[in-house]
């Protein structure tokens, strides 16, 4: 069994290896299951160490039908958790984050979440500044128009390829490796601000000026404040697109707290020297410049700030709007992001909307378990935490995803029921009290693209579903028969009438701009089709800069806010009106770095998408001594004894887990980097066994502004472990699930 790539696509992402070992992997949910002490009593404290029992589907959905009714009845609809956060699989409509919502809205609404992991304080900081977040949700200047005009990249947090195998939607060509070769070939020049040279391509030959996490704030000042010292910045652009310098050049000059924003000010800060900081601005300054930030950077504490702060040093470049000028967003993130497109529309499946009206920023999950009725502030607003029941997860992984997993593990025990669907028994599938198995993509028939992508492909189930799973809206669509809200929720149509469905919207969408689309039966029949290419290259905001009277953005001046008087009416501290060098939490010049001296630097895995596949081949072939791979310096490793292949202990206040180190010089000292996403095993002790940092990661919003996840904001200590290493046990399951003979008989196939 193999998985082929698809033909047209230049760079397929090696991960396709680990999906036919992962679609038949051990760790698949076979059947629906029941956690014991829950079936038995009801017990919600030993979710993540009792047993499961499987159960028939009839049982296991009057189960669920009753739960949700029961939990309705008492507490309102919000007393369901419904946000589901995840990303489920590629495939528009066998979403399972979208369908579970659908799902819940259809039957009287849930308490949901806003924002992403992704870009969660992007999403609410942008609409201050630029009156949107389509640059970190839609669109930023092309790699045409970068290719054609761009001298000179800065990218902060670098253009690392690893991130380019991922699209949300599925890729149907990874673009990323063609579109930076394309652009090196012009004789662009590449500087990469990051803690690890590893962000960046040998083959950019770009310079690398290794940055403290956490401070580019700190350093775009230093460069801000040369631009201004030396009336290198646009006066006339900062005059005709901008509003509100003027505070914000007092705060750089030091007017108002006596400590200008010089480039030595900064250097102490972010540890760049202040030759090198004058230089980087002179050199912005002089030639056609492109500023683009990782999403990573705002995936900190006070993470508002650098994407702020980007924005006004691009307009003191007075590049926004021009050709391969100004700033960007993700460029390395994610397939696709300056992918050139046209402006056609994907394949979509609505979700609707929740008639409880109520959502929580998607980060303060555990603060929301923890105390219901609790205030919290958000984007200018006070609101209360719901009081929840019942967690309803498909498609998700919060035992991956959130920080602070032994606080979450906590929280996890005060709701009365969860349910989890999954196809494999992950973290989450163990900690739930109802779990009921999916099947995954290869298993159905779906409609893959994305709004970053040239393609459109039809998914066709290639396997039978494997085990008793079904798919995620069949699951549904029988609960909603049973909850009597199916019309709702189904329309009452079927998979392929859906599929139909969602094709004529996207064809009528495309006829509107005239783009003929074959009819279904014909796609369907080829597999895929190619959008045409754009006409012209894309620049972000460059109609704006054309003619901001005419193309004016949706702020209150109608302009770039550099000082914004609706943040100045919050009165957040964390968050001040202009952009500010706001101390993280933790951070290497903090107070906290004396006991805890390493910041911790979580990255996006190469090997795998988030938590998913962690079990399968690819991934397996990374780990360093049986555990996730942990990239230190060769001094920082030294002075702790540490040498490569070793098993560390890696540790702070919150948490502590093992690692398997490899010694690497292109990791900046004081700085440790492991990814996300190995699967969460911790011992009955609390060690955690297998690598997953988010056992140690700070779990606080980014500020009152926008409360996003503060995921890279963690300093840590590291220390060789001498014991014997305990085995990581989070990929066994036998003995775990018990398999009840008197069912297996009555079975779907
Ligand atoms: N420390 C730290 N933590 C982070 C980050 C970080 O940088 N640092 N990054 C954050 C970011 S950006 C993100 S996006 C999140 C990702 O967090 P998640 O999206 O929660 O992570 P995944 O592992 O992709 O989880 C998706 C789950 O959906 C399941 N699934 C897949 N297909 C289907 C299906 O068809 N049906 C059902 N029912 N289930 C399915 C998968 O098996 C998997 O368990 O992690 C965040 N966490
Ligand atoms: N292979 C793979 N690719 C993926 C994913 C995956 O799971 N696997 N997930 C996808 C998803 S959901 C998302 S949201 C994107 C996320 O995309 P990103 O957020 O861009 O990805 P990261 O790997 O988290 O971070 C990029 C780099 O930022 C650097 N960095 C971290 N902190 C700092 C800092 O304070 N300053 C500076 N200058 N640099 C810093 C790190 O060295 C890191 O390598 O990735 C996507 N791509
Ligand atoms: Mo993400």
């Amino acid at each position: 069994m193999r998985c082929e790539p698809f033909a047209a696509d230049p760079a397929p992402s090696p991960m396709l290896r680990a999906m036919p070992a992962m679609v038949y992997s051990p760790t698949r949910i076979m059947r629906p299951a029941v956690r014991k002490s829950w079936l038995e009593e009801r017990d919600r404290t030993q979710r993540g160490s009792d047993s499961f029992v499987e159960v028939s589907w009839n049982d296991a959905l009057k189960l669920v039908a009753a739960e949700l009714q029961r939990v309705r009845a008492e507490r309102g609809p919000t007393g369901i958790f419904g946000g589901s956060y995840g990303w489920s699989s590629a495939g528009r409509f066998h979403h399972a984050r979208t369908q579970v919502r659908r799902f819940l809205f259809a039957g009287g609404g849930c308490t949901d979440q806003v924002g992403n992991y992704s870009w969660g304080a992007a999403q609410f900081i942008l609409p201050h500044v630029l009156g949107t977040y389509e640059p970190v949700a839609g669109r930023v200047t092309d790699w045409a128009s970068v290719a054609n005009n761009t001298r000179l990249i800065l990218a902060f947090g670098g253009l690392a390829l690893k991130n380019g195998q991922i699209a949300s939607g599925g890729a149907g060509e990874h673009s990323m490796e063609k579109w930076l070769r394309a652009a090196k070939a012009r004789g662009i020049e590449f500087i990469v601000i990051s803690p690890t040279r590893a962000d960046a391509p040998d083959f950019l030959g770009a310079h690398w000026l290794p940055i403290r996490p956490n401070t580019d704030t700190a350093l775009m000042l230093g460069m801000a404040h040369t631009l201004l010292a030396e009336s290198r910045h646009d006066a006339a652009f900062l005059e005709s697109h901008c509003s509100g310098f003027e505070p914000f050049r007092r705060y750089l000059a030091g007017d108002a707290d006596g400590s200008p924003k010089n480039a030595a000010w900064a250097a102490a800060i972010c540890g760049i020297d202040a030759g090198s900081i004058r230089s980087l601005a002179r050199r912005a300054a002089g030639t056609r410049s492109l500023i683009t930030l990782a999403w990573a950077l705002q995936r900190a504490h006070r993470g508002e700030q650098p994407y702020w702060m980007a924005i006004a040093l691009a307009a003191m470049l007075g590049q926004i709007g021009l050709p391969g000028g100004g700033f960007a967003f993700g460029h390395g993130s994610l397939n696709g992001v300056g992918n050139p497109r046209a402006e056609l529309p994907g394949p979509e499946f609505p979700t609707g909307k929740n008639p409880a009206a109520r959502a929580i920023p998607v980060a303060r999950l555990t603060d929301m378990l923890e105390s219901p009725g609790g205030a919290f502030e958000f984007n200018g607003k006070r609101d209360t935490y719901p009081d929840i029941g019942l967690v309803y997860w498909a498609g998700g992984n919060p035992f991956h995803h959130h920080q602070d997993l032994n606080r979450l593990a906590r929280a996890w025990a005060k709701p009365e029921t969860i349910v989890v669907h999954d196809s494999w028994w992950t973290a989450t599938a163990r900690r739930a009290d109802i779990v009921l198995p999916a099947t995954t993509t290869l298993e159905r028939n779906d409609l893959g693209g994305s709004s970053r992508d040239n393609y459109v492909f039809a998914m066709q189930r290639a396997i039978a579903p494997v085990g008793s799973s079904r798919d995620d809206y069949d699951i549904f669509s029988e609960l909603a028969q049973r909850g009597g809200c199916a019309e709702a929720y189904t329309e009452a149509r079927s998979e392929s009438q859906w599929l139909r469905a969602i094709w004529r919207v996207m064809r009528a969408g495309c006829a509107e701009k005239n783009v003929e689309l074959p009819d279904f039966d014909a796609f369907w029949e080829q597999g895929w089709i190619r959008l045409p290419p754009p006409a012209r290259d894309y620049v972000l905001f460059g109609h704006f800069r054309t003619d901001p009277a005419a193309h004016p953005l949706n702020t209150r001046s109608g302009k770039i806010e550099i000082f914004s008087e609706v943040i100045a009416s919050f009165g957040y501290d964390d968050c001040p009106p202009h952009p500010t060098w706001l101390e993280p939490a933790e951070w290497l010049g903090s107070e906290a770095a004396r006991r805890h001296p390493l910041h911790l630097i979580t990255i996006q895995p190469p090997d795998r998408l988030h938590s998913q596949m962690d079990p399968g081949p690819v991934a397996q072939a990374n780990k360093v001594a049986g555990r996730e791979k942990l990239r230190m310096n060769p001094g920082d490793a030294a002075a702790r004894g540490l040498a490569d292949g070793d098993v560390a202990r890696i540790h702070n206040d919150r948490g502590a887990c093992l690692a398997g180190v490899r010694i690497d010089a292109g990791v900046m000292p004081g700085v440790a980097i492991i990814a996300t996403g190995a699967w969460y095993d911790p011992a009955a002790d609390g060690l955690e066994r297998g690598g997953n940092p988010n056992v140690l990661s700070l779990d606080v919003g980014t500020s009152r502004l926008a409360q996003g996840p503060s995921a890279l904001s963690m300093l840590v200590e590291i220390e060789k472990w001498t014991a014997a290493a305990p085995a990581v046990r989070a990929y066994e399951v036998r003995g775990f699930s018990t398999r009840s003979p008197a069912h297996q008989a009555a079975e779907t196939p």
